[in-house]
């Protein structure tokens, strides 16, 4: 049976990538996408969505817009890493897929509540706000939710500030809300999406796949590599967001290990960091883990086999 998913996600490269890799993967249900202002406006970001579903044909999934600003902060993006439309670098083609009526936080309680419990994995790749507004009006997801697996956060590392990853930091009232309730959650963090590098090989094997989609995505790794080596000195992009997806694909894609997890909300340096706490085996009742250690050559593969199944796809 495949692993049913909603995928809730601010596009964004990486996003592309995820989404991609979610539509392509046999191993994977796409219950709903939805989005949530973080790397550009909430308009930008959900226009994105929607061409992205048009270059990958994705149709009968239903896509819904959410939060435009986060719950106490103001409004940041992150034009220096995705460019003024939050995804440049490829042609965008018009949408032709129509948004859900619903307001993407009522999508996401609607579907968690019409399947069963313990069936439903939510896959955040973006600023919290959407998740955490969710389990607030429908308190009953945090049971039912099989699990939380959220690209976010790192325990080791920052790239927003020196301790904080951005989509922590642009939303950490939201982040804290989903950390602390019951659901079990993975942070899929930058300790872990550092490693996953879309190299030249990488570059060589999508763009070898010789279709508009992997042109697409090559198009994307580009802009995304130029982008990271100017603004934080990266020889190759660190291509995040479709990591989440990968671990529910296959968790033996990642190692991962379980230790207490909060958001740090009053720190003067510190805003927006996710404290994992090392010191002592997990008490029994810890539900969170952290990914520790990627397989590169098998994440791609998963990525490069989701790109060939999508196939060739005519504008
Ligand atoms: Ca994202």
């Amino acid at each position: 049976m495949p692993h049913k998913i909603i995928l809730d996600c601010d596009p964004g490269h990486d996003d592309a990538v995820a989404l991609l890799l979610a539509h392509g993967s046999p191993e994977i249900d796409l219950l709903a996408v939805t989005t949530v202002v973080g790397n550009q406006t909430l308009e930008k970001v959900t226009r994105n969505a929607l061409a992205i579903a048009r270059v990958a044909n994705i149709t009968g999934v239903p896509f819904a817009a959410g939060c435009d600003r986060p719950l106490v902060r103001t409004i940041e993006n992150a034009p220096d890493i995705h460019g003024d439309s939050g995804m440049d670098g490829p042609e965008l083609p018009d949408p032709t897929l129509e948004l859900d009526s619903r307001h993407a936080v009522d999508l996401i309680i609607d579907t968690v509540m019409a399947h069963e419990p313990n069936t439903v994995t939510i896959v955040p790749t973006a600023g919290l706000t959407n998740i955490a507004m969710a389990v607030r009006k429908e308190p009953r997801i945090a049971e039912r939710v099989k699990e939380v697996v959220l690209m976010g956060g790192g325990y080791h590392v920052g790239n927003w500030s020196a301790v904080a990853e951005f989509n922590i930091k642009i939303d950490p009232e939201a982040a804290h809300i989903v950390f602390n309730e019951k659901w079990p959650l993975t942070m899929v963090g930058l300790d872990l999406t550092h490693q996953a590098l879309a190299t030249d090989e990488v570059a060589e094997r999508i763009a070898a796949v010789g279709t508009k989609p992997a042109k697409f995505v090559g198009e994307l790794l580009e802009f995304f590599g130029e982008a990271y080596k100017d603004a934080q000195g990266f020889d190759f992009p660190p291509v995040h967001d479709p990591c989440a997806v990968a671990y529910v694909i296959d968790p033996s894609v990642m190692t991962t290990r379980r230790v207490p997890l909060d958001v740090e909300l009053t720190g003067t340096l510190t805003l927006g960091m996710t404290v994992a706490d090392f010191r002592a085996p997990a008490p029994a009742d810890c539900n969170t883990s952290v990914a520790v250690d990627l397989d590169h050559r098998k994440f791609w593969d998963l990525v490069v086999d989701a790109l060939q199944r999508i196939g060739e796809v005519e504008l």
